[in-house]
């Protein structure tokens, strides 16, 4: 499930298409990607600029956009946001005092124009540590979004180190 569900609503007939991972720093994108594409995740430094990984994933080709998540850099994410296809917005379910700047930013990211035909999953991520909210709670994200009338179909828990889960 996950990426390929969305995969596979998006683009029927074109095989190749523009994923973008987004969401506070820390919460665990770039070792969702490398974990996807089977790297090495025991060392993983901040990004401060973006990572692209071309995966193919069964008859899909994923141009998957990795891009840093710290503070001082979210302003440049729009410059990533033209042709896509797919977002996914990654949360660290265990993250509780960022939790309203974690809403903060994809409320503000889902009024972008340009994202408005993207499909998006919200993916609760690290929720093999104590403490961590469960996707139900994570979930109070998307009740924000489906206020914005945007269209959320996914919203999939995915515990990282269980790779079975991903894809
Ligand atoms: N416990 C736990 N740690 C995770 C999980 N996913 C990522 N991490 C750790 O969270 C930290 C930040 O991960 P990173 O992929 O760099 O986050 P990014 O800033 O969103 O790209 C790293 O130390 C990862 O090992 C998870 O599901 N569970
Ligand atoms: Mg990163």
């Amino acid at each position: 499930m996950g990426l390929l569900s969305i995969t596979r609503k998006i683009k029927r007939k074109e095989k190749e298409m523009r994923i973008l991972m987004v969401g506070l720093d820390n919460s665990g994108k770039t070792t969702i990607v490398l974990k996807i594409n089977g790297e090495d995740t025991s060392v993983i430094s901040p990004t401060l600029g973006f990572n692209i990984k071309t995966i193919a994933c069964q008859k899909y080709t994923l141009n998957i956009w990795d891009v840093g998540g710290q503070r001082t850099i979210r302003s440049y994410w729009r410059n990533y946001f033209e042709q896509t296809d797919g977002l996914v917005w990654v949360v660290d379910s265990s993250d509780l005092r960022r939790l309203d700047d974690c809403k903060m930013e994809l409320d503000n990211l889902l009024k972008e124009e340009r994202l408005s035909g993207a499909s998006l999953l919200i993916l609760a991520n690290k929720q093999d540590i104590k403490g961590a909210l469960t996707p139900a709670e994570i979930a109070k994200v998307r009740s924000l979004v489906d206020n914005l009338n945007c269209k959320t179909e996914y919203n999939t828990p995915v515990t990282m180190f269980d790779q079975r889960n991903l894809i």
